[in-house]
């Protein structure tokens, strides 16, 4: 098939399977071993937390941050990958045990904007086209412990000062509504378009979806895709999947709901998203059942059951939906999208 999609995924989505109620049941796959396997499974881009392209930056001087990103590039280089996106990890840190730009004290509040400007150095180095803000923990476990309308502020001022630390900075929200906080300030895209629009520079603040992510926030993924990407501000994605209202999955994309899925590639399609250069990322787990030599399963099925929904739907008759459309024949466009999505024919 003839597709301009490029796939990347973040390194944590080979892991060893451990959950909040037991340990690890797969060894470690060496970073190395897990570089290889980008190309193999058919993907060209990498997502990196700031600390999984320089370990334990922390206590790392800035020259040394910035040797250690430019051996990294040069693996990316020697292994013909890209850093699609830069994350500061905010949330494992203990300073940020409860928010980290959003945090009460702003002695962390000021950390956390130094550790993102040091994200940023990093982003450079590698040539990533985005950095990308998870706000894991910028919410509350109860209401009352922070001032939200406060907290709200300190994400422009730190928005800002990312934005101010580099001209050129991209920067994408990633929103989710709870996990680990019971309440995130910014559960959904509208939430993030909305806070970008108050910062200094609103064109360098855009937005990264996460298809389980907005199923969490009881919306439809490839709406909120939509509404991203009438703005031209839908910089990345995070295709997985999530059956239900529980805790966030990160399911093989298409593996809960095919339908759900199709829209979303759909919207992408309709977009030509990846005309733009923006990579379809991934964001999924083994599942913890999976035997280490068959644990990457989950990015090569994801792949290929994203590259076959693009074929529904450039397969799908757009000219009889069109005259379903007009008839409001929903009963017959329905029947028809299912028999599509399942290989039969319409009698
Ligand atoms: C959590 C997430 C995160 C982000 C990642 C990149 C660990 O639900 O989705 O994955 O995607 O931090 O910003
Ligand atoms: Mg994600």
């Amino acid at each position: 098939m003839n597709t301009p999609y490029r796939f990347s995924f973040g390194p944590w989505n080979i892991h060893e399977g451990a959950d909040p109620f037991g340990p690890a049941v797969r060894s470690t796959i060496a970073w190395a071993n897990k570089l290889v396997a980008y190309k193999s499974l058919g993907f060209d881009g990498v997502q990196f937390h700031d600390d999984d392209a320089v370990p334990d930056l922390e206590g790392k001087s800035a020259t040394q941050i910035a040797d250690e990103a430019r051996q990294m590039k040069r693996l990316l280089d020697d292994h013909g990958l890209v850093a699609e996106i830069t994350a500061p990890r905010l949330w494992e840190d203990p300073r940020g045990i409860d928010g980290a730009f959003t945090a009460n004290d702003p002695a962390v509040r000021a950390w956390a904007i130094d550790r993102a400007k040091r994200c940023i150095d990093i982003h450079r180095i590698l040539g990533a086209k985005i950095v990308v803000l998870w706000l894991a923990r910028e919410g509350t476990y109860i209401r009352e412990s922070k001032t939200a309308i406060t907290a709200h502020g300190h994400l422009i001022d730190a928005l800002n000062a990312m934005l101010l630390h580099d001209p050129d900075v991209r920067i994408a929200i990633e929103p989710k509504p709870n996990e680990p906080m019971d309440h995130a300030y910014i559960p959904t895209i509208g939430h993030a378009l909305a806070l970008a629009h108050q910062t200094i520079d609103s064109t360098r603040v855009g937005g990264l979806i996460e298809s389980a992510h907005a199923l969490l926030a009881g919306l439809d993924p490839s709406d909120e895709m939509a509404f991203a990407l009438q703005a031209g501000k839908l910089w990345s994605v995070h295709l997985n999947d999530q059956n239900g209202l529980k805790y966030d999955q990160d399911k093989t994309f298409g593996a809960a709901n095919l339908r759900v899925a199709f829209n979303q590639v759909r919207v992408l399609e309709q977009a030509r998203y990846a005309e733009q250069g923006w990579f379809v990322g991934l964001d999924v787990k083994a599942m913890r059942t999976q035997k280490s030599p068959v644990a990457l399963k989950h990015l090569q099925n994801s792949r290929r059951v994203f590259l076959a929904l693009v074929e529904k739907v450039r397969t799908w008759d757009t000219q009889a939906e069109a005259e379903m459309i007009a008839q409001r024949d929903y009963e017959e466009l329905e029947m028809s999208l299912l028999a599509h999505l399942m290989g039969i024919g319409r009698d």
